[in-house]
């Protein structure tokens, strides 16, 4: 039994040694550049309003999770938080986001009140879903926000089809859409990914590779080293960039918005990130090495980019006060509101199921 258990702690030691590697390969390999974007100083605040945003909702949905008044799961986005807001800072209103569990930025980006966030959290009856469907599972076809289809990669198809759609209706219109590292080896990315390739649409796929899905570290997953290499197979470009870092983020996906309206088809774009938080907030995580976080925590994407703001003399400690301020008042007074709306009417439950 000794022996068993010395192996299988040689057998963990080795696989933490192999995902640091990994890791670090990702964030050592240079990418075929893209054309710089000059953001204005109102530009790069909006980007840290929109992260900072991000991480005081995550909270607040975290703190109302342990006081037992989310209906369901809590599933933070703590550590992807560039990759959610980057990118979707790139699209217009009339673009198309299928966001995943983790793009609470993304949702933010394009235009989601924090009400409906916290309605939606708290399965109220006026929530965009009025009560159904998973915490983070939600739509807003106003802001061309569609998703989260909780069946991993199931969202890509529909997605192209979506992209289809909006080239045949001429619309100009991009679609932007996010995975994760477990859910990409899943065969809707393959027949999605293909076709959206073939048919040249305006189609953008994001792999948020945070090292982990659920327990499973992203070397048990897939063998290859970058996961944004499948773009050969597609003939699209791929590229695998450092998810912490907002900017660059923000380039990457200004350069496939350019391709997709221009009629060049979709590109993949893998971020290399770290999943702070467990799974969902009833998963202590346990099974992540702790080395791996206390060297992750060093590129929190928030306090990076904090940082930088500060170095650049964009972001001073009054502005960052106002800002607090701000945004404990609007998450409070959003979270108020939800928790004095009613719940869901069950005699309602077949109402709203089908589009008229
Ligand atoms: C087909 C399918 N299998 C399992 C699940 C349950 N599930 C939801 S999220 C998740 C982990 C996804 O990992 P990853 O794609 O890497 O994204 P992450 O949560 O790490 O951001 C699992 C197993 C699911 N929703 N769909």
């Amino acid at each position: 039994m000794c022996l068993s258990l010395l192996k299988s702690s040689r057998g963990t030691k080795r696989e933490e040694l192999r995902t640091l590697r990994m890791t670090v390969t990702h964030q050592k390999t240079k990418e075929p550049s893209v054309p710089e974007v000059k953001l204005s100083s109102q530009q790069r605040m909006d980007l840290y309003r929109y992260m900072r945003l991000t991480r005081e909702v995550d909270n607040a949905i975290l703190r109302t999770y342990k006081q037992g008044k989310v209906v369901g799961g809590a599933y933070s986005s703590y550590g992807n938080e560039a990759t959610a807001v980057g990118s979707a800072f790139a699209l217009q209103s009339h673009d198309y986001l299928f966001p995943m569990h983790r793009d609470l930025g993304a949702h933010l980006v394009k235009g989601q009140s924090l009400e409906h966030i916290f309605l939606q959290q708290l399965a109220r009856g006026n929530s965009l879903t009025r009560g159904r469907d998973g915490t983070g599972h939600y739509a807003d076809p106003a802001l061309k926000i569609y998703g989260n289809v909780s069946h991993l990669a199931a969202m890509i198809p529909m997605a192209v089809g979506v992209a289809l759609a909006s080239k045949m209706r001429k619309e100009n219109a991009v679609v932007m859409n996010y995975i994760g590292d477990g859910g990409c080896n899943v065969g809707d990315f393959h027949e999605g990914l293909n076709m959206a390739a073939v048919m040249k649409l305006p189609f953008i796929l994001l792999i948020e590779n945070n090292q982990f899905a659920y327990s499973t570290p992203s070397s048990k997953q897939s063998a290859a080293q970058r996961l944004s290499d499948r773009a050969l197979g597609y003939g699209i470009p791929g590229y695998t960039i450092d998810g912490t870092d907002v900017e660059k983020v923000h380039r990457y996906c200004v350069e496939a918005v350019r391709c997709a309206r221009e009629g060049k088809g979709p590109t993949l774009i893998e971020t290399i990130t770290m999943r702070m938080h467990g799974h969902s907030a009833s998963d202590d995580a346990s099974y992540v090495p702790k080395r791996m976080l206390e060297d992750w925590k060093k590129k929190d994407p928030v306090e990076k980019y904090e940082r930088i703001l500060r170095n650049d003399g964009v972001l001073t400690d009054a502005l960052l006060q106002d800002i607090e301020k701000k945004m404990t008042r609007q998450i409070e007074d959003a979270l108020a509101h939800a928790e004095t709306s009613p719940y869901a009417r069950g005699e309602d439950a077949t109402e709203g199921v089908f589009a008229p």
